[in-house]
């Protein structure tokens, strides 16, 4: 019984794993690429800087608050989605970058 116990743990522990993705954001030209997401929680986001100069991403959310701090060229940073909560994620740097996180 235990061990059936166990093995279900696993397969369910993996199947979470298994479906949880990760969504690629370019930053470049001073714009989130894309701009909009639709994610689920658990996913994660990565945050690649294409740009000749330093980004940030961060959110005010308080459910999933994060804050990747000075992103400089090249530097890819991740975030996870930690609540069904949707989302904004700006630059402090550049206040018109945006992208819309929409969590499903
Ligand atoms: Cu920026």
């Amino acid at each position: 019984m235990r061990k059936i116990v166990t093995t279900l743990f696993i397969a369910a522990a993996l199947s979470v794993t298994l479906s949880a993705k990760n969504w690629v954001v370019n930053q470049k030209g001073k714009t989130f690429i894309p701009s909009k997401l639709t994610v689920h929680v658990g996913d994660t986001i990565t945050f690649d800087n294409s740009d000749p100069f330093a980004h940030n991403a961060y959110t005010d959310d308080e459910a999933n608050e994060f804050d990747v701090g000075m992103q400089p060229t090249g530097k890819v940073t991740h975030m996870k989605v930690k609540s069904k909560e949707s989302f904004n994620v700006e630059c402090v740097i550049h206040p018109n970058m945006l992208l819309e996180v929409t969590v499903k």
